[in-house]
């Protein structure tokens, strides 16, 4: 049964989602943080990413949300999405991200960021010289390294692309021993910016092993998969949390491409990534919110002109599609959108970007939606993502400039 389209004013009427930017939980929409201080106690700007993308700004990000300390966010353009603005030039001339201003001195690389961050406001757990968190800072750039060897290099050979594998799993078995030498699930006896190191990268290795190799890192690990759990018991933590979606297809331009070893696990969880369930894949543990529908809902709501305009399709005929598929995401209800538009909601269904537009479980429901309703009508997918750029997301088009 196909029920009938809601109107975009009834739609509107749905969207009652709303949280608090400035004082409530992490989010990646804010351009201020206050949490319950005053504008006035502002001392730190932290330039990062449109995309909150960027891994370096996800560290010093987190570690600010996690110290509740007030700061102002300006946001830059990475060059792999659209043209560097030229004011952020003037201040970082390499236009590299993260940046921070701290009683007017701009300081860049994301560990001179922490390090006079800890001179202002004390450590978070423990300092970034402490004798416990340099070896961990040491490990955090061993993994990463073995990570990059193993995704962003074509193998020349089954023998090689094992070498790498073996290489990896012999430095995450390090990180295991690490992480259960404390009887808490943390690297040290409590939460630390050590977590806010080992962050932005295990989330981008449990996401592109998952699809470019078909190795479940927080599966197959048992203290990481703790880990894991316990960062997302924080709210910090969940407000900068990505997608394997998102980062399966934002890593390529960034690292100068990844390479699948074509094993037939890799196969089948690139086909869930792309096309779905997005319901089950291990990027994520915690259940899902009841707000999740609502909040996909005013999301698109609120973008909905830039989100019509930049998809290829014929304006009139997406606008429709977009209508039934959010029909269905709210009523649960089957509504057939015109003929031909497969495409079209298949387009956007690729470029929902977590957590920029929206957070991991509301990214599902709406992923979920735009595929249903693009199958009630066709299998015609929409234009593949770039995977030396990704201008068809410039922030530009979605007047962020
Ligand atoms: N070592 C630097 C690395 C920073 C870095 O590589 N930033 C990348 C983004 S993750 C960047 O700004 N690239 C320029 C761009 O993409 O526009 C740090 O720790 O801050």
């Amino acid at each position: 049964m196909s029920v009938t389209r809601l109107s975009f004013p009834e739609l509107e009427t749905r969207a009652n989602y709303k949280i608090d930017r400035i004082n409530g939980p992490t989010n990646a929409q804010a351009d201020l943080r206050l949490f319950g201080k005053s504008e006035s106690d502002v001392q730190v700007t932290l330039y990062r990413d449109h995309h909150a993308w960027c891994p370096y700004c996800q560290k010093v990000w987190l570690w600010l949300e996690e110290k509740q300390i007030p700061y102002r966010i300006k946001k830059v353009t990475m060059f792999c999405y659209g043209e560097k603005e030229s004011w952020y030039k003037r201040i970082v001339p390499s236009g590299m991200l993260p940046a921070l201003e701290l009683d007017g001195r701009v300081i860049t690389e994301s560990d001179d960021i922490l390090l006079a961050l800890e001179r202002v406001y004390g450590f978070l757990g423990y300092g970034m010289e402490d004798d416990k968190v340099v070896p961990l800072r040491r490990l955090e750039r061993l993994l990463f390294r073995a990570w990059c060897s193993w995704l962003c290099y074509p193998a020349r050979s089954k023998g090689d692309e094992q070498r790498h594998c073996d290489q990896f799993i012999k430095v995450v078995a390090y990180v295991e021993e690490a992480l259960g030498s404390t009887p808490e699930p943390y690297f040290l006896d409590k939460f630390s910016v050590v977590d806010t190191i080992f962050t932005p990268y295990v989330e981008r290795m449990n996401a592109s092993l998952f699809y470019y190799k078909g190795y479940s890192l927080r599966e197959e690990n048992p203290r990481l998969a703790d880990w894991f759990v316990a960062m997302e018991s924080r709210s910090t933590y969940r407000g900068t949390q990505s997608d394997f979606h998102t980062h399966a297809h934002d890593l390529p331009p960034q690292m100068g491409g990844c390479w699948s070893n074509g094993e037939p696990q890799a196969k089948s969880n690139q086909l869930q990534v792309d096309n779905g369930p997005w319901f089950g894949l291990p990027d994520v543990a915690y259940p899902e919110p009841e707000s999740s529908r609502a909040e996909a809902l005013q999301r698109v709501l609120k973008h909905r002109a830039n989100i019509i305009k930049v998809n290829p399709a014929d304006d009139r005929l997406f606008e429709e599609a977009l209508g039934c598929a959010l029909t269905y995401m709210m009523t649960g209800e089957a509504c057939v959108p015109p003929p031909g538009s497969d495409v079209a909601l298949r387009y956007l269904r690729d470029r929902i970007s977590v957590p920029r537009d929206m957070s991991i479980y509301a990214a599902k429901r709406l992923r979920e939606a735009l595929e249903a309703t693009a199958a009630l009508v066709g299998n015609g997918q929409g234009t593949p993502i770039g995977v030396n750029h990704r201008r068809d997301q410039d922030p530009a088009n979605f007047g962020k400039k």
